[in-house]
């Protein structure tokens, strides 16, 4: 029912975890029965957003219609997980406008540009450094941390288990189960 939904968005750089903190979330949750949908880089900018870029405009129009197709998730009864880099804090303060507050819960995944680098899943800092990408979030474009997340996880000093707790033990009065 839609009283039992919202969404609960991941903000980080690339390669900080959010996904797999999300996918972790989310199967946490469909032990408990709680319909969720994720929605990240892999489902959306290859989909609806392939016409966006990295330039700054796009990643606000990149995350202004995530918010509506969340909001309409949302209606629809699903918790929905968000992770987008979202670097842009009246890009994050907008999505609010669009999904009710109270339906929204921020997730700030907080690891360090070096650590990011260090890790370099997809080879993405190494291509930046070699100028092979523009725009490249901690490297080559801004990336604004939120000032007050309702939760924060820091990946290099907590393991996914606690992140986890943590995340539940936030949306757990929201979860009319
Ligand atoms: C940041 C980039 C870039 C640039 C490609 N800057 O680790 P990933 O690969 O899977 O996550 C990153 C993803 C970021 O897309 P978002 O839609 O989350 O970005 S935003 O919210 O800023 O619109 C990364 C990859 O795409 N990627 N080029 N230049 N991340």
């Amino acid at each position: 029912n839609k009283h039992n939904s919202f969404l609960i968005w991941f903000t980080g750089l690339s390669g900080s975890g959010k996904s797999t903190i999300a996918n972790a979330v989310e199967n946490a949750l469909f032990k408990k029965g709680v319909k969720t949908y994720a929605l990240d880089g892999d489902n959306i900018r290859k989909g609806i957003n392939n016409d966006l870029t990295f330039s700054p405009e796009d990643r606000t129009e990149n995350i202004r219609r995530i918010a509506e197709v969340a909001n309409l998730m949302v209606d629809a009864g699903i918790v929905v997980l968000a992770a987008f880099v979202s670097p842009y804090k009246k890009d994050r303060e907008n999505i609010k406008n669009i999904v009710k507050d109270i339906n929204f819960v921020e997730v700030y995944v907080n690891t360090s540009i070096e650590e990011c680098e260090r890790r370099d899943v997809k080879g993405l800092y190494k291509k930046a450094r070699a100028g092979e990408i523009k725009n490249m979030t901690g490297i080559s474009a801004p990336y604004e941390a939120p000032d007050n997340p309702q939760i924060e996880v820091k990946t290099e000093t907590e393991n996914i288990d606690e992140a986890v707790a943590k995340i539940l033990k936030c949306i757990e009065p929201k979860l009319k189960l």
